[in-house]
């Protein structure tokens, strides 16, 4: 997936190496003497600029080197486009390779997947046009006017609600990541994905706005007795789950906004279910139905998909919770170090039972650890943002975190995750991964 990338920093990595000696390679830029990176200058900011992992960035100032210092580049030379051209903002041409991918995995792309592109993203937020999408019948399009919510069953008054109704409630607002349990399933029994996209990228983290359940679940009243509902969309599929009212009255959230604007259709537009913590399947999206009962309802989705085969051939059945996870996504697959030196490990960590208490990376396949510094704010059921410096020698390494939680679990390697779990799952994969970088600094997937 970035081999447009790495193919357009080899080229200028190509066409640079002839003006660097190796100090200039394996000299951080911040501790050069000042005659030297004058003398360098240009050619060397374009390095350690690769060297992040920024390699369009030199890529560009290398085939455009007449707006290249000392002389004024064209773009200062007339005025820019006016305001408003488009009306609804979207990233620069320049970043056109950044974006949902799909996968070749599924026989349609109706019933599919597209992955969030996690090799390409800073901090913890996903943009909303990058948030993975797994449809189970397409997308709908949904009119708001048209679309209600109805809560039945063992209730005391039930109700329709319109999604006028439900905004009128107070609001809350927070962060959360969103794992499909599907994510990293092709990785069991050999390592197949190219990149952390393709690996990691049923991942994705919003703030979300809405109702919490609790409150519009007050609204209705619950029987004596009421232990579990049904949510259900409004989509082709009708994808139902059922969800214990402890979770629903805990920190359920029905939601009508994402990171600041209305749910895109992808994601539920007008409304959608949120589990923090759960499952992605569980978040049901088009959210039209809750139904209130006193068991579990036992729907396609949780009896013949999402239950997890064990070694002894019995499945396990209704496993909620995302449990703690950690992925490096720079340097990760598809990769390639340009330069010996510095470079920041880079990666997520997140658990769907609570906060992100430790990372700790190892450079030489789980032998030695560090422990990774934690970008705050560390929130519970968020993405976790973690870094650490790395100084390569271009020698071969294999990269790897893992990461603990405030509950104390600590993210199993893929021999202990097998060894309890067999191979005939799919869903709740967890384990460490492993990037390789070879000698001359390509990155790819492995097991370790
Ligand atoms: N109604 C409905 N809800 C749904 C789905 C669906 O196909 N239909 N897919 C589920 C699955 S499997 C996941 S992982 C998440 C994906 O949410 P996203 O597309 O917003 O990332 O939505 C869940 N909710
Ligand atoms: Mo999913």
């Amino acid at each position: 997936m970035n081999s447009k990338k790495s193919n357009r920093g080899d080229e200028v990595k190509n066409r640079l190496s002839a003006d660097l000696t190796q100090t200039d390679i394996a000299t951080p830029v911040r501790s050069m003497h000042r005659r030297q990176f004058l003398k360098t200058g240009a050619v060397v900011a374009g390095t350690a600029l690769m060297a992040g992992g920024l390699g369009p960035i030199a890529a560009r100032a290398a085939s455009t080197k007449n707006n290249l210092p000392p002389n004024t580049p064209e773009w200062m030379l007339k005025q820019g486009h006016p305001i408003v051209t488009p009306p609804y903002g979207v990233p620069s041409k320049y970043e056109s390779d950044v974006i949902r991918r799909p996968t070749d995995l599924t026989p349609t792309d109706i019933s599919s997947w597209s992955f969030t592109p996690l090799q390409d993203l800073h901090g913890i937020v996903t943009p909303n046009g990058l948030v993975y999408e797994r449809h189970h019948a397409g997308v709908p399009a949904i009119d708001p006017a048209e679309h209600r919510l109805m809560i039945h069953g063992m209730v005391d008054n039930p109700k329709i609600f319109t999604v006028e109704d439900l905004k009128r409630f107070p609001a809350v607002s927070h962060f959360y990541f969103l794992e499909c349990s599907g994510n990293t399933l092709t990785e069991w029994v050999k390592p197949k994905g190219k990149t952390v996209q393709s690996t990691h990228g049923l991942l994705s983290c919003c703030e979300w706005t809405g109702v919490p359940l609790s409150t519009v679940l007050q609204e209705v009243g619950l029987k004596h007795g009421a232990s579990w509902l049904l949510a259900e969309g409004a989509d082709a599929a009708a994808l139902d789950r059922s969800v214990p009212i402890s979770k629903a009255l805990d920190d359920a959230i029905l939601v009508y906004a994402q990171n600041g604007e209305a749910l895109r259709p992808e994601q539920g537009y007008p409304l959608r279910l949120l589990l923090p913590g759960f499952e992605g399947n569980m978040s049901v999206k088009w959210l039209r139905r809750i139904e209130v009962g006193d068991k579990p309802f036992m729907s396609h989705e949780e009896t013949a998909k999402y239950t997890d085969l064990m070694p002894d051939g019995k499945a396990r059945i209704l496993t909620f919770v995302m449990e703690a996870k950690s992925v490096i996504t720079s340097p990760s697959g598809g990769h390639r170090l340009h330069d010996k030196g510095f470079h920041e490990i880079r990666g997520l960590a997140w658990s769907g039972s609570g906060r992100i208490s430790r990372v700790d990376v190892s450079v030489d396949g789980g032998r030695n650890w560090r422990r990774a510094e934690l970008q705050g704010p560390v929130l519970p059921k968020c993405l976790t943002r973690f870094r650490i410096p790395w100084e390569w020698r271009g020698k071969e390494a294999i990269l790897q975190s893992r990461t603990m939680d405030d509950t104390g679990y600590v993210q199993p390697t893929l021999k202990q995750l097998v060894a309890v779990r067999g191979t005939h799952s799919v869903y709740h994969y967890n384990a460490i991964q492993s990037w390789h970088v070879a000698a001359d600094g390509e990155v790819t997937n492995v097991h370790a």
